[in-house]
Order: structure tokens, then sequence, then C-alpha cells
């Protein structure tokens, strides 16, 4: 048994309700998003447009694994190695700038319907800015290193510069079915409003990977998009199974505000991530 799974305790997982996404929202999913700190819609794109987006990524995964890069706009790209022990990229960071069906996504109209979650009247897609569209791509192999994340909060990255905490949100598609038996994301709802010393402490940062009697695991499918509060405490639990079976592939994009921040091919990496780097497993 891989040491990380005597984490998982939880057996039963709460259930919550899932929405569909028109082109305005509703009371009812407004009210939800701001008691919880997440929604989840339904079938926000098609399972074709997933399987063009993930063919997509392995053909920009063979680019970058032939070019041997390192860095996208400053960001350091993780690898890893998929089950057949192939090189993958298990995190792409931009990569709206390197396929088209990728900048479609982030053109389409029903996203700015979701802006209002954030409140800020500059609210926009951080499509140039952090770390733009991420691919996370999960799977367990006996060398895997990237199959989890601990607990932590998105907004760390404004507290750790020692920065206001600025409203922001991450939308997440969903490439692949995920239920919370296969591991995926916990959320712990309500932790998003309540104070700074709930967004500092509730949890110890990056080195907790441990359950939570309140988390709440999503069952998701291929196109179902979800957003959360960037103040929200969520990790990533590991598959407990190996293989093809643990795969878990996710797209992620901010909603952000304030200064227009963005990243180009000569910024660096930021102090921030290198920390990430190290502590990420
Ligand atoms: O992979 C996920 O679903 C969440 C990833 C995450 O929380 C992060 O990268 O900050
Ligand atoms: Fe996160």
């Amino acid at each position: 048994m891989p040491k990380q799974m005597k984490n998982e305790e939880t057996t039963e997982f709460k259930s919550y309700p899932v929405f569909s996404l028109g082109s305005a929202l509703t009371p009812e999913q407004k009210e939800f998003f701001h008691k919880n700190g997440f929604i989840h819609f339904k079938n926000f794109v098609s399972k074709e447009v997933v399987t063009k987006m993930i063919q997509e990524s392995e053909r920009i995964q063979d680019e970058w694994i032939k070019e041997d890069r390192k860095l996208v706009n400053g960001t350091p790209i993780k690898y890893g190695k998929d089950v057949d022990g192939k090189t993958i990229v298990q995190r792409f960071a931009f990569l709206n700038q390197f396929g088209k069906i990728f900048q479609e996504f982030l053109g389409e109209p029903r996203l700015k319907a979701l802006f209002e979650l954030n409140g800020a009247a500059d609210s926009r897609l951080g499509e140039n800015e952090k770390d733009g569209l991420v691919f996370n791509h999960y799977v367990n192999t006996t060398d895997s290193n990237y199959s989890q994340l601990a607990w932590h909060t998105d907004v760390l990255r404004d507290i750790f510069y020692g920065n206001k905490v600025m409203p922001m949100l991450n939308l997440g598609l969903h490439l692949d079915t995920s239920t919370p038996a296969n591991g995926g994301l916990r959320l712990l709802p309500g932790t998003h409003n309540k104070g700074v010393f709930t967004l500092l402490f509730r949890k110890v940062y990056y080195l907790n990977y441990k359950a939570d009697k309140d988390e709440v695991g999503l069952s998701v499918e291929p196109g179902d998009l979800t957003v959360h509060d960037g103040r929200l405490w969520h990790r990533v639990a590991q598959s407990p199974f190996v293989g093809e079976k643990s795969r878990r592939r996710v797209m992620y994009i901010p909603i952000i505000c304030g200064k227009f921040e963005p990243r180009t091919k000569t910024s660096k990496p930021l102090l921030y991530q290198r920390f990430m780097a190290v502590t990420n497993k």
C-alpha cells in the first residue's frame, strides 16, 4: 500500500446539489455559491470537445517533451510518468497560449456570467496572468510524483507576498469521470467567508493531507464545470487505485481582479512557485 493512502479515512461522502448554467446565474445558484464557496455545473462543454481537448493536450505535451521545455512564462512545468512508463506533463500552465481549442473555451460567453460571483467590477479571466489556463494530470503509478495535493486555499499567493487578499475564483473544467471513491477534489464548504483566522490557520498549509469529516468530495463527469472561491479550503485526495482507474485530468482558469499583471516569456519563476515545487508531492 502506498504510504500516502493512510490518510484516506473518509468512507461516506456528503451529497450536494448540481446545477446547469444558462446565460445568467439564477438566484438559487448565487445563494448556494455564497453560502458554500463552490458550485458545480453539469455538461458545460460536450464530451466531444473534452476528447479534442485531451488530444490537443497530448500534442502540446509531445512538443514540450521534445524541446525539453521547463517553464512557460516563468511557471515551472511538472513532468511525471504514466502507467506505461512514458514521460507525461502533469501540470501545464498557460495552455490557452498553445492550443486554439483552449482559447475558444476561454471565449465561451457563459463564463462571463460567473464573474458576478467574484463581486469585483473589474473581474476578468486570468488568461495571461498567474499561471493562465492550468491543466492537471494526476495518475497513480509506482513512481508518480503528482497524485495528491495537501490542504490549501488558492489565495495563499497573495498572503505570501504580503498583499491584500483580492477576490478570486477558480473555474475547473473536468475531463475525466471522478467520484469521491476515486480521490479527487475535496472542499470544506463555507470556509471561504469566515475571516482571516480561518483563511490562515484552518489547516496547516501544504503539509496536511488528512481527510476532514466535513469535507465534500466531487462527483464529476467529463465536461462538468466547478467554481470555487479562492479562499475556500480544499485538497486533492489521492486515488486509492493504481493505474488507468486513477487517472484524473482537470483544467483551471482563475477569475481575478485588481492590477493587471501579465506574465511573459521573460518572466522568472516566483519565489512562491519554487516553494510550491518543493512542497507538492
Ligand atoms: O486538481 C484539482 O482539482 C485542484 C488543484 C488545486 O487545488 C490547485 O492546483 O490549486
Ligand atoms: Fe487549489
